[in-house]
């Protein structure tokens, strides 16, 4: 990773960018716009009992989940921000049952802004790291009213993906296709700093992220990834695991992105139904291309995360992202068992 010689503001960078013909000019602003909800969202979390803003909304979403005050808090200021910008053709979120075209009164653009407005929300009202979770995709040639099929394109169409973790500081994760890059917000000017260029994961690993309550759940190549590194080096991976889970994919991917590691929640047998728990368009897809962009990988166990080809707005998949010779490793394990029928 290195450091930039003097403060880079995002805007800087992304006029960069734009000059190195890697983003469009629509592009740019388009991220600024998402860059400055994702300020206001910040502001928001960081009120918490002081903003009226803790606890359940009283309503729920097509998930199923109970959905908090801030859940709505933030998806109403991304949509707001995005309305009128002009740079979207629609956009769809995590909290909406399916995508809305940009209004007619407002111009409309060439892209497609998927969003989880507020990732990990339980964990809001106990204060832990919560994030936004951001996807660009291309609107297809000649719709001009994009409807819910136009955006189930793979993680590999993506134009840009990023997160921005609420946390002790507030940091953008921003991808555009030419590395992974973050940028921490100076409350004081208001504006997100450039403060690592160029995030490289650590190919290996020694650390892993899962729901560990699930194992009696999990399919058994799981069961056999997860108790092999249990067994550390006493067993066949010849080295001891530390495990950590926050419970909030961003905070969790963020510090793989910071150290490495590998996040999983893989099929288990409670959300196998649904085919996993984390969502593919807004979640697995975004953070994948990440991943990626800073040397990592990620799969479903199975397959190419960003190969997935999508059948649903809210389609659900098992993850498996991080260092990547540890994500090769646990994909080995699933085609072990496969083969061996
Ligand atoms: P569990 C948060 O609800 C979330 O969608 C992800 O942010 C997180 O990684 C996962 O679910 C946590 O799931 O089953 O451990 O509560």
């Amino acid at each position: 990773m290195t450091q930039p010689s003097s403060p880079v503001s995002l805007t800087r960078f992304l006029i960069e960018e734009e000059r190195a013909d890697h983003i469009s000019a629509d592009l740019r602003l388009l991220i600024e716009v998402v860059a400055r909800a994702c300020k206001t969202i910040s502001i928001a979390v960081g009120k918490g009992a002081l903003g009226g803003v803790l606890g359940d909304a009283g309503t729920g979403n097509i998930q199923g989940e109970a959905q908090k005050k801030l859940d709505v808090i933030a998806n109403d200021v991304l949509l707001e921000a995005n309305a009128w910008g002009g740079h979207l053709a629609g956009l769809a979120s995590e909290e909406m049952d399916h995508s809305m075209p940009i209004p007619d009164v407002y111009p409309r653009g060439n892209y497609l802004l998927l969003f989880d407005p507020l990732d990990g929300s339980s964990n809001i009202d106990v204060n832990v790291s919560v994030g936004t979770i951001f996807s660009v995709l291309r609107c297809p040639e000649g719709v001009t009213t994009p409807a819910d099929e136009h955006y189930l394109q793979p993680g590999t169409a993506q134009v840009a993906a990023g997160y921005c973790v609420y946390g002790p500081q507030t940091t953008l994760v921003l991808t555009v296709g030419h590395g992974t890059h973050a940028f921490t917000l100076d409350r004081e000017v208001g504006s997100f700093v450039l403060t690592t260029r160029g995030i490289r994961i650590p190919e290996e690993t020694r650390e892993f992220a899962v729901n560990a309550s699930n194992q009696r759940f999990w399919e058994p190549p799981m069961q056999r990834y997860v108790g092999d590194m249990l067994l550390g080096n006493q067993g066949t991976r010849g080295k001891d695991f530390n495990m950590r889970w926050i419970a909030s994919m961003v905070a969790d991917v963020h510090r793989i992105m910071t150290r490495g590691g590998i996040f999983s929640y893989p099929l288990d047998s409670k959300c196998a139904p649904k085919g996993g728990k984390l969502r593919l368009m807004y979640e697995a897809n975004p953070m994948s291309f990440l991943v990626e962009q800073a040397g990592g990988a990620a799969s479903t166990g199975r397959q190419r995360m960003m190969e997935v080809q999508p059948s649903g707005l809210h389609q659900r998949v098992p993850v498996f992202l991080g260092s990547k010779a540890e994500v090769e490793t646990a994909v080995r394990y699933h085609a072990e068992h496969d083969a061996a029928g």
